[in-house]
């Protein structure tokens, strides 16, 4: 009898000897024969790889932030948390406003601060009197999660949660009874209100506040009052599939600004150990490689100056060209957008912004409504096994889940795209397989010109998603050139667009 050891052992040996065969370019797979039908072993993943979650936290690249509490109305950006709940009193609140200006925009979900460092809660907490409830806004009926929350659902867009874990209102802040206090209200906000898509924990902790009338500036320690690691897990267990942002992941990581850019290389990776939400911001803006962790980043930014809205701002709304800058630099370099479009005090997002973000995507609708390079004959320096599940027309499928990838030893190949007649672009798109984990370090597009090659543009981490943004070109022959790779490169995606031309 052959024991399960040797079994396996067995099972290794078998699958070692067919990817030496494979690299080797091994006969039964016929060396040169496109497209022939035998399974070939998918490269092997490299380095840290996404999870399920953060896998559909990648897809959605773009979605917001809604700013929105008692500092609408006191024209604050951080409430004290000695704020009358009476101030709370929006006119004209209107959720499927919101939620449809964030859908028109390309917006995959909204993120609602629930609660701000103020302390006040947008829903009826049964662990505070400090909420609407006490509001003359619906006669202390209302409850703007359960509203947001319905609006996107009918929307179809993804429903997050800010919960400020600094609370300037609590007497209890910085004792440990206030994380039972948190952790009651994280059990409410988790049980009540549908799917989750994130828990959105920010490090921010400014010292001082109300705190139940002592008045007074209260140090914590960020690494150890919280307890993040039971917090974690109660978001674990109540909703499984939501992703954690904080400055030190789990599953995300602020970008180390709030200007909305990225580094460039941005990598997805990142040194979890001895990071904690609060803590040293160093290595956010551009990952760290080779990285112990996967946790991607997300650049926060506001469409205006502020968080809040203040009616002084009006003027100072972000237009179209800054938005689209802004887009380059986060979504274009691998991370996700969560862009902040803060209600005004009738409760809906001001015209002003309504018109921007309008703009913003009508532009950005133009430029990725074709992608070139579907038109394009592919001339790749090597494909994995010469199998078509491998081969480099995966990059214009729609499908993301099918990828172009090369025989291990080949890690700086080329792929030259043909055109019949010469094509005019401005962006290129890129992208990995992210399940094989972040395996190129660098590249470069070239297009032909007057009998040569002439660089586009040169990058070096590409991830989710890598857009490069140029001047308009016109050529027949493009090529991308992988010059540096850990492994076998695995890219899903290659696109070549035009923005529209009247902006
Ligand atoms: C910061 C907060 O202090 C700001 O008010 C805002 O909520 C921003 C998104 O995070 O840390």
């Amino acid at each position: 009898m052959i024991d399960g050891c040797i079994m396996t052992r067995i099972a290794r040996g078998l699958v070692a000897l067919l990817l030496t065969a494979i690299a080797l370019g091994g006969p039964w797979l016929s060396g040169s024969s496109v497209g022939a039908e035998h399974p070939v072993a998918p490269p092997q993943p490299s380095g840290p790889t996404p999870t399920e979650r953060q896998l559909r936290w990648h897809e959605m690249e773009f979605y917001g932030f809604v700013h929105f509490t008692v500092n609408t109305f006191t024209d604050k950006e951080w409430g004290y948390g000695d704020e009358p709940e009476s101030v709370f009193n929006p006119t004209d609140f209107d959720a499927d406003q919101i939620a449809s200006t964030a859908k028109e925009a390309g917006m995959k979900g909204l993120i609602l601060t629930a609660k701000h460092h103020d302390g006040f809660c947008l829903w009826p907490s049964r662990y505070t009197e400090h909420s609407v409830k006490n509001s003359p806004w619906k006669n202390g009926k209302g409850d703007v999660v359960r509203e947001l929350s319905d609006a996107c659902r009918r929307q179809g867009l993804k429903f997050g949660i800010y919960l400020s874990p600094w609370d300037r209102n609590r007497k209890d802040y910085a004792r440990p009874e206030y994380i039972t206090y948190y952790r009651n209200q994280l059990r409410e906000l988790l049980t009540q209100y549908g799917d989750i898509f994130t828990v959105w924990f920010d490090g921010a902790n400014g010292g001082d506040g109300f705190y139940g009338g002592a008045r007074e500036t209260r140090k914590i320690d960020a690494r150890t009052y919280y307890d993040w690691d039971n917090t974690r897990r109660l978001v674990r267990e109540l909703m499984p599939m939501a992703v954690m942002f904080s400055d030190a992941g789990p599953d995300f990581r602020w970008v180390g600004n709030e200007a909305g850019v990225a580094g460039d290389p941005c990598w997805a990776t990142l040194n979890a150990a001895g990071r904690y939400p609060g803590g040293s911001s160093e290595g956010l803006n551009s990952g760290e490689r080779p990285g112990t962790d996967w946790i991607p980043a997300e650049c926060d930014v506001s469409i205006r100056p502020g968080w809040f809205y203040h009616a002084k701002e009006d003027t100072k709304v972000k237009t179209p060209s800054q938005l689209l800058d802004i887009y380059y630099k986060s979504v274009g370099r691998g991370a996700c957008l969560n862009l902040n479009i803060p209600p005004d005090r009738r409760g809906r997002i001001h015209d002003e912004d309504v018109r921007s973000l309008k703009d913003f995507r009508r532009i950005l609708e133009g430029t990725f409504a074709q992608n070139l390079a579907t038109q394009a004959t592919f001339k790749p320096s090597n494909f994995r096994a010469h199998s078509t599940q491998f081969a480099p027309d995966n990059l214009v499928r729609a499908d993301h889940n099918r990828y172009w990838a090369t025989d291990d030893a080949v890690t700086t190949p080329e792929l030259v795209l043909e055109f019949s007649s010469p094509i005019r672009f401005n962006v290129v798109g890129l992208r990995e397989y992210l399940p094989l984990g972040q395996r190129v370090e660098a590249f470069g597009i070239d297009r032909w010109q007057d009998g040569k090659w002439v660089e586009f543009a040169t990058g070096t981490s590409i991830g989710n998603h890598r857009l490069l943004r140029g001047e308009f070109v016109s050529a027949d022959k493009i090529r991308l050139r992988i010059t540096a790779a850990a492994v076998c490169p695995a890219l899903s995606e290659f696109g070549l667009f035009a923005e529209p031309q009247t902006q």
